[in-house]
């Protein structure tokens, strides 16, 4: 008699799914100094200065620009504390999150 032999009926994901990324934002505004956003760029994202400087001036020119990826919590745990650092010192300083294509 043949043995019987069945496909298993289990799928197995994938084990190489990396997670879904998400950019921080930075937004740009007239109040906040470019200096006090350059310092927050270093301090939160560990931007080099020159780096720090692009992502200040490309913000100020264009209106927005990506800092960096993230999984989602790190990037909203990001984008709350450097948004907060500018409340602190009462400007209107914001960072926003959202999903890579
Ligand atoms: N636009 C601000 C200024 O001229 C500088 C700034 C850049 C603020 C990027 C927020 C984001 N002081």
């Amino acid at each position: 008699m043949p043995e019987t032999v069945t496909k298993p009926r289990t799928r197995t994901k994938p084990q190489t799914e990396r997670p879904k990324l998400y950019k921080v934002i930075l937004v740009n505004d007239d109040f906040t100094p470019r200096e006090f956003v350059v310092t927050v760029l270093k301090a939160e994202f560990r931007l080099s200065e020159d780096q720090a400087q692009r992502v200040m001036i490309t913000a100020h020119r264009r209106g927005v620009c990506v800092v960096a990826v993230f999984t989602k919590d790190i990037a909203e745990t990001k984008a709350t504390r450097a948004t907060d650092a500018g409340k602190a010192k009462g400007y209107p300083l914001l960072f926003t999150t959202e999903p890579e294509e």
